[in-house]
């Protein structure tokens, strides 16, 4: 693992930051003790916060019309897993890697597992793919996967995706994620309901090979690559399915893959209540499922889902425990840096969460002071926690500046040495 950063040269560009962090670190200390809020128990919180890397991150994503390769590119999932690491070192929030199936397939799993672990990383959820044909594969998934009218193509998914469980108990993960494609782009094309009733009929095949202490996680997405209707398009088919499935099948939820303006916190509050919310892909979309940088267009949104979140915290609701994982693409950024960025931002608001008066708020919901209690939400939205992030990764071992102290390393440049371009793209279209 000769390419990543050195500790040392970490501490050094802390160094260099160190008494003007202290300095901002104080203030906002006393800022938030004449609200009775003492940073250090906030500042824990950030030590604690976790959020998991889309092993297809780490490399340039593509549109529909190109893919920009950018140099140094991890070639397989060995070299993602050492970017990986080194978001890690700075960040200090991203011990764990989400991979998809089968573009991060190895021969040796225990292999993959072994490397993982001398990388100090963890593996999150299981995406499985059965939204693309790969070479050699018997039946194509062009007229849908788990909803195929051929029972063969279904079979074949359900197997896919039975394989990715045990892919996924070799490296120690506990989610299976499920996203299809599947739909239609002709009015017609497809019955709705016989469609559904195939696809949970496959569900229900996986359902019964999830190990007991596992959970499934349903993605909902409005379209894309189906234009007109798609399989699961929503939450509301998305709840459909995974109350069907049973207790251990959940709704999981992906910022982009709503219509534009919907209230995307309110769906999350609603899944929490009816104990259905498995976890998030974050990203932050201007038109459709774009896959920017979280917080890059809507850090108020990213906030009002965050206050939902540390809402049930604060209530302790039974069985309230999601998982938090970005899935962005990176077209026009070193992934490395956009993923830095990222989980900054969603730990922003996770932070920012926190300093909402919950005992207030709920006194101005029960009087209807509408303006008090928005700015209830806006007063701890606009306090700048940047040096409560920022002390939690120093204390942690991480970067007080990770951009600044990547940069400096040189890391993409040394690694671009010994990972010549393959042309191809490793990472898929996402
Ligand atoms: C989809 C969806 C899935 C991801 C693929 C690559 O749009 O967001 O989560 O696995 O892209
Ligand atoms: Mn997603
Ligand atoms: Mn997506």
């Amino acid at each position: 693992m000769t390419n990543r950063i050195d500790k040392h040269l970490i501490d050094q560009a802390n160094t260099k930051d160190m008494t003007a962090l202290q300095e901002d670190y104080d203030a906002l200390a006393n800022q938030l003790a004449r609200k009775d809020i003492d940073i250090e128990q906030i500042t824990a919180k950030a030590q604690e916060f976790q959020i998991a890397v889309p092993s297809w991150g780490t490399g340039t994503g593509g549109t529909r019309f190109a893919r920009f390769p950018g140099e140094g590119e991890p070639r397989n999932i060995y070299e993602k897993l050492e970017d990986s690491a080194v978001i890690n070192d700075l960040s200090q929030c991203t011990e764990r890697v989400s991979p998809h199936f089968p573009w991060d397939k190895v021969d040796d799993f225990t292999e993959l597992k072994g490397v993982s672990d001398s990388l100090n990383l963890k593996w999150d959820s299981i995406n499985s793919n059965t939204f693309q044909d790969q070479q050699d594969q018997t039946h194509s998934y062009k007229y849908g996967s788990l909803s195929n009218t051929s029972e063969a193509a279904r079979e074949q998914a359900i197997e896919h995706n039975i394989d990715c469980i045990k892919w996924g108990q070799a490296l120690g993960s506990k989610t299976l994620t499920v996203w299809v494609g599947d739909g239609s782009n002709h009015p017609g094309q497809q019955h709705f309901q016989s469609a559904f009733e195939r696809y949970l009929a496959s569900m229900k095949k996986i359902y019964a090979e999830l190990p007991a202490d596992w959970e499934m996680h349903i993605e909902h997405k409005m379209f894309e690559p189906a234009f007109y209707s798609t399989i699961i398009q929503d939450w509301g088919s998305n709840i459909l399915a995974a109350m069907e499935l049973g207790e251990q099948a959940k709704s999981l939820v992906d910022l982009g893959h709503h219509a534009p303006n919907v209230n995307i916190e309110m769906i999350v509050s609603r899944l929490i209540q009816f104990k259905k919310l498995g976890g998030f892909h974050f990203n932050d979309s201007k038109y459709g499922d774009d896959d920017l940088d979280s917080g890059s267009l809507h850090p108020y949104q990213q906030f009002l889902i965050f206050n939902e979140l540390v809402d049930a915290q604060y209530r302790q609701q039974p069985g309230f425990n999601p998982n938090y994982m970005l899935d962005q693409s990176h077209n026009v950024t070193d992934p490395i840096e956009s993923l830095m960025n990222s989980a900054a931002s969603v730990q922003r608001s996770y932070i920012s969460a926190l300093l909402v008066n919950r005992e207030q708020l709920s006194e101005y919901q029960l009087n209807n002071d509408a303006l008090m209690a928005s700015n209830t939400l806006k007063n701890a939205f606009n306090t700048d926690v940047s040096p409560i992030l920022a002390m939690a990764r120093l204390r942690k071992g991480g970067a007080i500046d990770p951009i600044a102290t990547y940069r400096l390393a040189n890391y993409r440049n040394s690694v671009a040495k010994v990972r010549p371009s393959t042309g191809g793209n490793g990472s898929g279209i996402v």
